[in-house]
């Protein structure tokens, strides 16, 4: 080849690549899933990922993550440092190329392959596209290498700057704000989980994690070090630390000899729920699939198997289901899959078939173990389980009455549901309000064209500690089951919703802002993630937010939401203004009601999402068990309201 074609080539190259970081600055929802918070803090993980790598390579023990005094994010490891050295085919250092390319990295490392990032594992690169500016520097070799980038172009190549005895790499970004239009705020609680969750699916390693946009009264950032040294068998006592166990011990495995590493814990405790996590090279598979599937079938033939041999089951009149071994549960499988297939709605879900067989063996291994060691805790278990079959027995002739009455008495709503006369769900809302009295005004208030109002007496059942059949039977539960239109339960999944057929796309609770209010809001919300999570994994559940106080000086009135919009007011209104502090909906008209809570113009609803499956469970548990230190802890720190990030 002449020089001149190679250089051709070259360039054309480089054109290639430039278009590949313009395209991610095209299309970023491709890259990181989208353009909100969650896209935003995909960006941290991303550049922790390659953090996380080097130390599962054996090659670090210390990943420092911060919040910088200007919102920008920096990530530091005590690994090998990226190299600087001349990549020979692009021409330039192989840090710049790791920087600037699209899909380079961790390529020219054939040792380690690249597990920790599956889903979001897209590189560093589109990191640095998507950011105003971006600094790596590397210590390495006993010399400090930086570089700098803005929108994903290097403004100089890679320069020694110093000398050091430390080794590692630090990046730093800042994320560009004309991608991210809505914010570029990080939020340090979602973060903070995330790395908690890190520390336990990658045992050994300290993350520490600081905030430096704030001091607190001791002048100093907030901070935590997050290191677990027995991984995932300590990330079920966090999760279940509010749950009462009824064995001994957690039960754990780490195989990570063979082709697919896989580590599992389980626990059993006394509450009626499933809990299992499930992640893929670190990444939270809400939608399940291979390991799984192998994790179930596992479990089942072998508690099966040990069942039977036991006799427990000889006087049983009806056949055990999967589900019954799994009620109480709660469970954490992590595997670290070279090549992940990823399916499902939003990707989360495992199809590699080769995966379910080492799972289900270790599984089945694991338990064998501790059953022949642990006979009294085996018996535990068994009796658990059968209890769990005929409850569920009994559940499903609840459920089914539900449903018959759903069906029959002429479209069955409930006669408390004040229902709206636009017919198309997508345009419908349902506001469940706590309290006839509030239910009430909410009804003469609301637009009656696309505004349906369900009243709900007083506290709602607290499913965390109520068994299902009971869950089916409360009445204010068939209320909301029958004005959603939805139901539960199908002869092949006990826990399936139609979820097709919600009457109402946006779900609205609305109590008062109060602690009362916010413990009935919390009831509700562990209702809806407990049988109706796709409702919130869809994005139809909000809460309404009522102002606090009317500040009313004249003819003049404001509302506010908190105590600065309140003096902001008062101010405005050139001081001594007459403050009401609302104690409840109760003490609102149905025109103050409207204008500022039901009106889509002015009001503000706050949508409920769920960042972190795992996290949310842990806080329902703490939030709706039996102990009151934490639950009280919990309720003072996130004072006004005590929300699951809605
Ligand atoms: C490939 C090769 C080498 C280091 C790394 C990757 C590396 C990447 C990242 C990303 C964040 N921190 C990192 N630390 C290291 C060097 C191989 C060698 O020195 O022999």
């Amino acid at each position: 080849m002449s020089e001149e074609i190679k250089k051709n080539n070259y360039s054309a190259d480089s054109i290639q690549a430039l278009e590949g970081m313009e395209h991610v600055r095209m299309r970023p929802s491709m890259y990181i899933g989208d353009v909100g918070v969650r896209g935003l803090h995909h960006l941290v993980y991303e550049v922790v990922d390659n953090s996380i790598d080097e130390a599962m390579g054996g090659h670090c023990d210390t990943i420092g993550v911060a919040i910088n005094e200007d919102g920008s994010i920096t990530v530091e490891d005590n690994g090998r440092g990226i190299p600087v050295d001349l990549h020979k085919k692009e021409g330039v250092s192989a840090l710049e190329v790791v920087m600037t390319k699209i899909g380079a990295g961790g390529k020219f490392d054939k040792d380690s392959y690249k597990v920790s990032g599956g889903l979001h594992g897209v590189g560093v690169s589109v990191v640095n596209a998507l950011s105003v500016h971006m600094k790596s520097t590397v210590f390495r070799e006993g010399k400090i290498y930086e570089q700098e980038y803005e929108r994903g172009k290097s403004l100089y190549p890679v320069k020694q700057i110093g000398e050091t005895d430390k080794r590692g790499t630090r990046q730093t970004f800042y994320p560009d704000n004309t991608i991210f239009t809505q914010t570029t705020e990080f939020s340090y609680d979602t973060l903070s989980a995330r790395m908690r969750e890190l520390s336990f699916l990658n045992k050994g390693i300290t993350i520490t994690f600081t905030d430096k946009r704030e001091v607190d009264e001791k002048g100093e950032f907030k901070s935590e070090v997050f290191h677990s040294n027995e991984g995932l068998k300590e990330y079920i006592r966090y999760l279940d630390g509010n749950r009462e166990p009824i064995i001994t011990h957690v039960i754990s495995m780490d195989h990570d000899k063979g082709e697919i590493p896989v580590e599992v814990a389980l626990i059993y405790n006394t509450s009626y729920t499933e809990n299992i996590f499930s992640y893929v090279n670190n990444i939270n598979t809400h939608e399940g699939g291979t390991h799984l599937q192998g994790f179930r079938s596992g479990l089942t033939r072998t508690l099966k198997k040990y069942a039977d041999a036991s006799g427990m089951l000889d006087k049983l009149k009806f056949e055990i289901s999967g589900d019954d071994f799994r009620e109480g549960l709660t469970a954490i499988i992590s595997v670290k899959v070279a090549e992940p297939q990823f399916e499902g709605q939003t990707k989360t879900k495992l199809g590699n078939r080769e995966v379910v067989s080492p799972v289900s063996q270790a599984v089945g291994e694991m338990l064998e173990n501790y059953l022949e060691e642990n006979p009294n805790d085996a018996r535990v278990i068994i009796q658990k389980v059968i209890l769990a079959a005929q409850a569920r027995h009994a559940a499903k002739k609840a459920r089914e009455m539900v449903q018959r009455k759903t069906v029959m008495g002429g479209g069955g709503l409930p006669g408390k549901l004040s229902d709206c006369s636009e017919q198309d769900p997508a345009r419908c809302e349902v506001y469940l309000v706590e309290g006839d009295s509030a239910g009430g005004t909410a009804k003469q208030g609301r637009d009656r064209n696309f505004q349906a109002i369900l009243p709900l007496r007083g506290k709602i059942l607290n499913v965390e500690k109520a068994m299902h059949h009971k869950v089916f039977e409360n009445e204010e539960i068939r209320n909301i089951f029958t004005a959603l239109g939805v139901t539960v339960g199908t002869a092949e999944d006990s826990k399936a919703l139609n979820i097709e057929k919600l009457r109402y796309h946006k779900v609205i609770i609305m109590c008062d802002a109060d602690v009362d209010g916010s413990h009935i809001s919390t009831l509700i919300l562990t209702f809806f993630f407990r049988f109706m999570k796709e409702l919130i994994e869809e994005g139809h559940v909000y809460i309404a937010a009522p102002p606090l106080y009317l500040v009313k000086k004249g003819n003049k009135k404001e509302y506010a939401w908190n105590d600065v919009q309140r003096d902001q007011a008062n101010e405005r209104m050139g001081g001594s203004a007459n403050i009401q502090r609302y104690k409840g909906l109760g003490e609102m008209n149905a025109e103050q009601l409207w204008e500022t809570t039901m009106d889509p113009e002015y009001r503000t609803l706050r949508q409920v999402t769920i960042d972190s499956l795992a996290e949310a469970d842990r806080v329902f548990s703490m939030l709706m068990g039996d102990e009151v230190p934490p639950r009280r802890e919990f309720i003072e720190k996130n004072a006004v309201y005590a929300n699951i990030d809605a």
